[in-house]
């Protein structure tokens, strides 16, 4: 374990990006803003978005690896020293040109581009260890997928209500639950093979899970056996890929994850122990959002940097690019001037 997080212990800063099918919606559905929350790329879930409507977004999002380099480069040029790309975030739609399920933004887009395969070929040109974001737990494209909004076709009809069932935050009435058969079938068929294509194709060193803090078990979530058998798996594939505690067994977790403390708490009173990272946006959406326009400034950045790294552990940072995979330019300008207050002065 220690080999394994030794390049990440000494990186202390990374990016992650979040450039998906909600991007260019950029917080709102027919003019509706993205309900109870800053998340733009919650929309399709919160505004109960049609499949159709939602798959239909991948059209209105060209790239082409100009932008692609872009952002290698604004890490590059900030001093970050790693790159989590959100790989499939919990719409289901992959962003390489995955052979276990075809609901990938090549096809989607119909551009049959490989999105992860081009960052990949920038990132090892400009020395960025490539690490992939990966939602397990949720997976609202598939059928199988739990809470999800795969069919919003009779709002009337009574399915899985979080409210009444206790657990949750919205309203709206939901489809059945997937029965566990089911669930292990997505588990089984898309989760777990999409993850070793991440590690086997494309090489990449950390695989950023993703589920709520606290008892995945209890919580319903995933079993013990499907989050140890992914793990197993990983070790399997590649023993030097990093694996964070929202896989959701948290004892196992190589990099845990002090989630987006920056701001809303603080970050741990002494030095952990244990290797960890926070992750954090320059606004408050992940994916990019025209109505979150609430900016912190770079000083606030480079002191939570500091104060990270004398605890131990490392920062990364969220970039929301548009549509057209450019990078807002508020956010730019914080990575450049970050990247000279921490490296000019020797911090990091
Ligand atoms: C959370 C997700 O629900 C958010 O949308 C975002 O991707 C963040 C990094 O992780 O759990």
């Amino acid at each position: 374990q220690k080999e394994r997080v030794a390049w990440f212990e000494e990186a202390r800063l990374g990016v992650m990006i979040h450039w998906s099918l909600c991007t260019p919606a950029s917080g709102r559905f027919y003019g509706e803003r993205v309900r109870n929350t800053e998340y733009a790329e919650w929309l399709r879930y919160r505004n109960k978005v049609q499949k159709a409507d939602w798959d239909r977004m991948a059209k209105r999002m060209p790239i082409s690896e100009k932008e692609i380099e872009d952002w290698v480069i604004a890490a590059k040029e900030g001093g970050f020293k790693y790159l989590t790309f959100v790989t499939k975030h919990h719409d289901g739609v992959a962003f390489w040109n995955s052979k276990v399920s075809d609901y990938t933004y090549g096809k989607l887009s119909g551009t049959g581009f490989d999105v992860l395969k081009c960052l990949k070929e920038k990132c090892d040109k400009y020395g960025i260890v490539l690490c992939a974001y990966y939602s397990q737990w949720l997976d609202w494209g598939n059928p199988n997928g739990r809470d999800n909004s795969w069919d919003y076709a009779d709002e009337q009809k009574p399915g899985f209500d979080r409210v009444a069932a206790g657990r949750g935050d919205i309203e709206a009435p939901f489809r059945e639950q997937p029965t566990a058969e089911e669930y292990d079938k997505y588990w089984r068929e898309k989760a777990m093979p999409q993850v070793a294509e991440l590690i086997k194709d494309y090489g990449v060193k950390l695989i950023w899970f993703d589920c709520w803090l606290g008892d995945p078990v209890k919580a319903g979530q995933m079993t013990e056996k499907q989050m140890r058998d992914m793990l197993a798996m990983v070790r399997k594939l590649d023993p030097t890929v990093i694996v964070n505690t929202r896989l959701g067994i948290h004892e196992v977790g190589d990099n845990g994850v002090d989630f987006q403390t920056m701001g809303d708490n603080e970050f741990p009173a002494r030095p952990l122990g244990h290797t960890w990272e926070t992750a954090a946006t320059f606004n408050h959406s992940w994916g990019y959002n025209r109505d979150d326009q609430n900016w912190r400034p770079t000083t606030y950045f480079v002191r939570e940097i500091v104060k990270g790294i004398y605890k131990g552990g490392n920062v990364m940072l969220n970039i929301g690019p548009r549509a057209d995979g450019s990078i807002p330019p508020e956010i730019k300008t914080r990575m450049r001037e970050i990247g000279e207050m921490i490296h000019k002065n020797k911090v990091g």
